[in-house]
């Protein structure tokens, strides 16, 4: 019997998505999610991660009739090595783009960076303050430089462990000390997953994995803690802000360009560059009413923390901006930028611009783009883009109208502030909501879109299951654009979901109940507010003991299986909305849901059901309640003198 086609209304919830999923049936243009019914349930072998063709020995691939590899390798070896090396890639990117941002750093230290500059001096003393480098008698510039050696260091170290690692609360370094998982320099820990999954080389799967985590740390401790802190230098510590979310934002009589990708370094200076006089002038003489610039995925994400820049839409919505036939130019940079969206454009008058040495797309302009040369090439793009205008196929437009208000930007710093004012910022007010038990616990949820979901659907559930239990939500990514379509990142609606409990705490403080923190690297600052709530005390003395977790609900990047490895090696368990390619061992199912707990006391749950998520999220928060000892309720004593006596002393 032939499947039943789906409808675009079982492949997302909201109907800005649903109804350009129709009108790309209607152009007969092909998306991610056709494509997606086009490789129907995918190879067994793959998906078991027992398809290994590591050396030309093979490809080989383990089954029922065949155990071993022709090298010998067993299922264990094979899905263990398969594994490490998606997480060495997810690594790679983190840390590249840290990397990237380290080199401006330095640029503009040595006054080589055009217009970049040190926009944010009091987060170039915080964190330079972090590193013990001496800021007294000397210039920013002088910091900033010295700054980015100690950074670049991180990147290139042989023998010594990072030092970012330092920024952990204590007892977690010295767990990582005592298990040996402390990483050397990132650059060093991927080259070496890639040499232990050469062919001959690590065939021990608990080994394999225990490196998997190492080189993990090196990126939630390195490389993507990293990239949050320099991006606060060079373009500001976000601070909540205002803006709007979904393709609605797009307009109708304007020139509009769609920033998208990663990497925040070009889009700041798009953002400045969309305000200039002259480009607003010319967007003007061929007709429209002026620039709109808007973004998608985390690009999206850096600029609205720091600009408060509308976001068209999250990963999977990246191919249904072009369908709109309203985007002059998409400006694409590394990751996460789909190889179909030129073919998706040709239906279109849209430009897809290419702005990274390391990411050309084929069908795409490659412009290039250097840091001396930063805000006039930014210009010249946005002139491309103009110029694009009249070539708008007036019959081919459709913009839909839905777009939802959201507060973002709430870095750690912005959250301190929330929570104690400027004299008293502090995470003690949050320590104490949780200790009462009227915040029962705190989630990270975080990730991408997969068609394998109904786009969103998986994330808002679970939201909304989480604050009803009284939970506090950290949000990053594409989940966090989720939350800001379904209109959950604003104070109003989120806190009308929220149970009486958190509702009360919110109010009190005036912080909404889902927090937007940021993109895919700023996964480092959930990790670093809660090292707040750790160090603020009253909750133990190491991250696993906080009642916290994460989850990655609709995830598909090997980014998203980096990011759930730092958090269990940190000591916060994970819950994956789907599992990763791992069914083909019994013992790496074990050791990573299992054993691990013994190692980083935390480990990975599978759930595809969001509700069954949110009653395991609570079950683990309320376990760790109560190994704290503050479920119990104070018992009620009546003092005689004695006592009272005592309780002066
Ligand atoms: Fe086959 Fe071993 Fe080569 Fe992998 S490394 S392809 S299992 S022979
Ligand atoms: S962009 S890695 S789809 S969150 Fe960071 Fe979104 Fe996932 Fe890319």
């Amino acid at each position: 019997m032939e499947k039943e086609k789906k409808k675009p209304e079982d492949r997302a919830v909201d109907p800005a998505s649903i109804e350009i999923i129709e009108k790309a049936e209607r152009d007969r243009v092909r998306l991610s999610f056709f494509r997606m019914d086009e490789q129907g349930a995918g190879c067994g072998f793959g998906k078991s991660g027992v398809c290994c063709r590591i050396c030309h020995m093979g490809p080989c691939r383990i089954s029922a009739k065949a155990k071993f590899g022709v090298c010998g390798a067993d299922a264990d070896t094979i899905v263990a090595r398969n594994f490490l090396r998606e997480v060495a890639a997810g690594c790679a990117a983190h840390s590249d783009h840290a990397r990237h941002l380290t080199l401006l750093l330095k640029k503009v230290a040595q006054g080589k960076a055009g217009n970049y500059a040190i926009k944010d001096r009091v987060a170039l003393h915080r964190v330079a303050k972090k590193y013990g480098i001496v800021d007294e008698g000397r210039t920013d510039l002088e910091i900033a430089a010295e700054l980015a050696d100690v950074l670049l260091a991180e990147f290139t170290a042989q023998e010594d462990h990072l030092k970012t690692l330092q920024l952990a609360p204590e007892k977690r370094q010295k767990l990582w000390e005592k298990i040996e998982v402390q990483p050397q320099g990132i650059d060093r820990m991927i080259v070496e997953s890639l040499h232990r999954t050469h062919m001959g080389v690590d065939h021990d799967y608990a080994h394999i994995l225990l490196h998997a985590f190492r080189a993990s740390l090196a990126d939630g401790w390195g490389g993507s803690r990293i990239a949050s802190q320099v991006s606060d230098i060079l373009f500001g510590t976000p601070a909540p802000v205002r803006s709007m979310a979904n393709l609605g934002v797009l307009g109708e009589r304007t020139v509009n360009v769609v920033v998208h990708g990663h990497e925040p370094a070009l889009s700041e200076m798009l953002a400045a560059a969309s305000r200039d006089s002259e480009i607003i002038e010319a967007a003007k003489n061929v007709g429209a009413e002026g620039i709109t610039l808007a973004g998608i995925c985390c690009t999206a994400n850096e600029i609205l923390m720091r600009h408060g820049i509308p976001i068209a839409g999250n990963f999977l919505q990246q191919e249904l901006a072009v369908v709109t036939g309203a985007v002059e130019a998409l400006i694409i940079d590394v990751q996460c930028c789909m190889p179909g969206l030129a073919e998706v454009a040709a239906s279109y008058h849209t430009e897809i611009i290419s702005t990274s040495e390391i990411a050309h797309t084929v069908g795409a302009v490659s412009v290039e783009f250097t840091a001396e040369g930063a805000y006039d090439g930014a210009k010249r793009i946005l002139l491309r883009a103009i110029e694009n205008f009249p070539r708008r196929d007036q019959s081919k437009v459709f913009i839909p109208k839905e777009a939802k208000p959201l507060v973002a930007g709430f870095s750690v710093e912005a959250i301190r502030y929330m929570l104690g004012g400027r004299f008293r910022a502090s995470f003690r007010p949050l320590n104490d909501a949780i200790m009462q038990g009227r915040i029962r616990g705190v989630a990270g949820v975080v990730g991408c879109n997969n068609p394998k979901h109904k786009m969103d659907e998986y994330i808002d559930t679970l939201t909304e299951e989480l604050l009803k239990r009284n939970v506090l939500v950290l949000k990053t990514g594409c989940a966090a654009i989720a939350s800001a379509k379904a209109g959950y990142l604003t104070p109003e609606t989120a806190l009308r979901q929220a149970g009486a409990g958190l509702r009360e705490v919110c109010e009190t403080v005036g912080m909404p109940p889902v927090l937007h923190m940021g993109s895919c690297v700023d996964n480092s600052r959930i990790l670093e507010a809660a090292t707040e709530i750790v160090l603020e005390g009253g909750l133990g003395d190491d991250l696993s003991m906080i009642p916290a977790v994460g989850v990655a609900p609709e995830w598909m990047s090997e980014k998203a299986i980096a990011i759930a490895m730092y958090f269990v090696a940190s000591g916060i368990d994970v819950i994956l909305g789907h599992p990763f390619y791992i069914s083909g061992s019994e013992n790496v199912i074990r050791f990573l849901s299992e054993e691990v707990k013994n190692i980083f006391h935390a480990s990975f749950f599978v759930y595809n059901d969001p509700k069954d998520a949110a009653e395991a999220i609570m079950k683990i928060i309320e376990r760790k309640r109560d190994l704290l000892g503050i479920n119990q309720r104070m018992e009620r004593k009546l003092f005689d003198m004695k006592d009272r006596r005592q309780l002066s002393v």
